[in-house]
């Protein structure tokens, strides 16, 4: 896999770079991501298991849901991918990563600051209250925790379909995509709002746009470099070719 030169050099000439991953990210992980053939919302329904009206209608069976996908991250560890990504942090005067994804594995994997724009998995509030719920999951309980404070149903701390995005995340996730030098959109198919908009308008801000994808997505036309391996394969082969582009520039 080639790393083409029009890239090292927006690269090299780059203050700000600034990158929205999603579940295709953390794939060479083992984690299903959510629209490709064996995707995730090919065998569950978004609406009944990532909606409010899903978990009002069955707490058990959501709440359910999330103990199972918390079980398979528990036992997953970062790719190659995650690692490269957390060292591109230290390369660039300001590097900004945003995602979708609610497993936690660029943090783990050393990224500082991350943008979280649809929540985590790992934390847990109140329904009714909002109150932050601290206390040990036991996940063999099949009843739904409630609230110490109000008796309230606990739920995931993260976005369901319908549910505003955390302003913080958003508003630092516009700011980026308009004032960077270079945009990566890696592992996302583009698809949910308003997280899509984002490398949009990166574009529109007069961003480098770089997809990092196997397939083709709603943003796979609008990229100035899409490159077609696996994230886990392209970062650390970018990092490379970068650093010798470097030395010899
Ligand atoms: C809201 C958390 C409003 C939960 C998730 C405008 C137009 C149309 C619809 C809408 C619109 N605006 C809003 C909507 C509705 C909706 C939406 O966008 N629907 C879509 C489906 C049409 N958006 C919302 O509901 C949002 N909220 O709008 O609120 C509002 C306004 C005011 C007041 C109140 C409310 C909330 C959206 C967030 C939902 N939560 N997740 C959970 O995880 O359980 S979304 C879910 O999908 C994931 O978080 C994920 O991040 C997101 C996107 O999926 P991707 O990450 O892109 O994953 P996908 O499987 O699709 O693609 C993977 C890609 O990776 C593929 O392209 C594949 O080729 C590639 N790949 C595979 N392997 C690799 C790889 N790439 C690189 N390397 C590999 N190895
Ligand atoms: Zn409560």
């Amino acid at each position: 896999m080639e790393i083409p030169q029009k890239l090292l050099e927006a690269l090299s000439n780059a203050d700000h770079v600034a990158m929205l991953t999603g579940a295709g990210v953390s794939a060479e992980s083992g984690i299903k991501t959510f629209r490709d053939p064996d995707g995730l919302w090919t065998q569950f329904n978004p609406s009944e298991l990532a909606s409010i009206d899903g978990f009002m209608s069955n707490p058990e069976l959501v709440w359910s849901w999330y103990q199972h996908r918390i079980e398979i991250i528990r036992n997953t560890k970062p790719n190659p991918g995650h690692y490269a990504i957390a060292e591109m942090e230290k390369m660039f005067n300001r590097f900004t990563l945003i995602t979708q994804n609610v497993d936690r594995l660029h943090q783990q994997a050393g990224s500082k600051l991350v943008y979280e724009l649809h929540g985590n998995i790992i934390d847990n509030h109140c329904f009714q209250c909002k109150m932050p719920y601290k206390e040990e999951i036991d996940i063999s309980e099949k009843s739904v925790p409630t609230c110490p404070e109000c008796g309230g149903l606990i739920r995931p701390s993260v976005v369901w379909f319908g549910e505003m995005l955390p302003f913080d995340a958003l508003c630092a996730a516009d700011e980026a995509a308009q004032q960077c030098d270079v945009f990566f959109s890696v592992g996302t198919s583009a698809e949910v709002y308003p997280a899509a908009n984002i490398p949009h308008l990166a574009k529109k801000s007069g961003a480098f746009l770089v997809e990092v994808n196997p397939n083709l997505t709603a943003l796979s036309y609008y990229a100035d470099v899409k490159l077609g391996e696996p994230s886990g394969v392209t970062f650390p082969k970018l990092l490379e070719e970068f650093k010798k582009y470097k030395k010899e520039n």
